[in-house]
């Protein structure tokens, strides 16, 4: 409006045109993480009995050490749900949202992994059924879950665009189904993510509540051994927990990636994380703090179309 421009000052031009510039930055990064969990628990009320798990009493809220910072954590279980987790950090420059879903080990679904990481302006997602079971020797499991959803993928691709090299370990704990991305914030993409977000746990919940109860022990050993591998990897080489720590400091980090995140990593196995990852074993025994033994790899995204892998 060119009249009133004129006859403001231009230390006043300057602060308005800062604070339009940054409610814009704000509107348009804006994204609202506990939404995502509680649709996401409304969607599976419809379908199942949700009940608190005693994680709940233990962890709901706290602030982080620098005060500002919010942690928000729900847990749930049903019959067939050994753990139904969520955890959303907020604060004025960045918002993080873990949500994952674990069964009891009479059930061989997949895991259910959505990790958002929001910065100023950035966003690394990955959002998966992961699978239980290696797929490049169970061609079974890949049947039985994921090649008929593909579709899903599908939809998705071309907003959601590979990320580009991540961790070469991660892969092994991915499906074809895998939505891998980086992206810098928008209203749009943010819509975007929500719904498939939301479409990934439909997906998700279907097969909770299809699966039947596997009879075979020795099936059920296999399942729970699994989910332990699983679970002693992410308590300890999560790329969060860097982050975490600062939050929270190292104790109190480390009680809630074995505790709560992590949760059966104390209970489900006895195996260490050196007896399934041995090429992390330093020469006096003790797990290499590196991240990664291979290093980043994995430039473009290792499936075809139809989700064989093809590295
Ligand atoms: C980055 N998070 C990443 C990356 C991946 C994941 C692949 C890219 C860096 C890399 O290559 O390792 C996520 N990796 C996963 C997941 C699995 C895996 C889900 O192997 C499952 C098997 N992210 C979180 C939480 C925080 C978080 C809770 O899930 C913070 C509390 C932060 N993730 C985070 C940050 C980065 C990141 C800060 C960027 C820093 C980095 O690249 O190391």
């Amino acid at each position: 409006n060119p009249p009133v421009l004129i006859s403001t000052s231009p230390k006043k031009i300057n602060f308005t045109l800062r604070r339009r510039s940054k409610s814009f930055l704000y509107r348009v990064s804006a994204v609202f993480y506990k939404e995502f969990a509680e649709s996401a628990l409304e969607e599976t009320r419809k379908r199942i009995v949700l009940e608190p798990s005693h994680l709940q009493e233990k962890y709901s809220s706290m602030t982080g050490l620098d005060g500002k910072t919010e942690l928000q954590m729900l847990a749930f279980k049903s019959s067939k749900i050994r753990l139904l987790r969520s955890m959303v950090i907020e604060n004025e420059t960045m918002q993080v949202f873990d949500f994952a879903g674990f069964m009891e080990p009479e059930y061989d679904t997949p895991i259910f992994c959505a990790n958002f990481f929001t910065s100023a302006n950035v966003n690394i997602v990955v959002l998966d059924l992961n699978p239980l079971h290696q797929l490049t020797d169970r061609t079974d499991y890949q049947d039985k879950y994921y090649n008929k959803i593909m579709s899903i993928y599908h939809k998705y691709a071309e907003t959601f665009p590979w990320g580009g090299k991540l961790t070469g370990e991660s892969i092994k704990f991915f499906s074809p189904l895998v939505m891998w991305t980086r992206f810098s914030s928008s209203q749009e993409k943010h819509k975007a993510l929500f719904s498939a977000f939301l479409e990934y746990y439909q997906a998700w919940l279907e097969m909770t509540i299809q699966v039947r109860e596997e009879m075979e022990p020795s099936q059920v050993i296999a399942n729970c051994e699994a989910q332990h591998k699983y679970l002693t990897w992410r308590a300890q080489k999560d790329p969060g927990h860097g982050l975490l720590r600062r939050l929270v400091g190292e104790a109190k980090a480390k009680e809630m990636l074995r505790d709560f995140l992590f949760n059966g990593v104390d209970e489900l196995g006895t195996k260490t994380f050196i007896d399934y990852f041995p090429e992390y074993q330093t020469e006096d025994g003790t797990v290499n703090d590196k991240r990664s033994i291979i290093g980043k790899s994995y430039e473009t995204r290792p499936w075809d179309l139809t989700g064989q892998f093809i590295s």
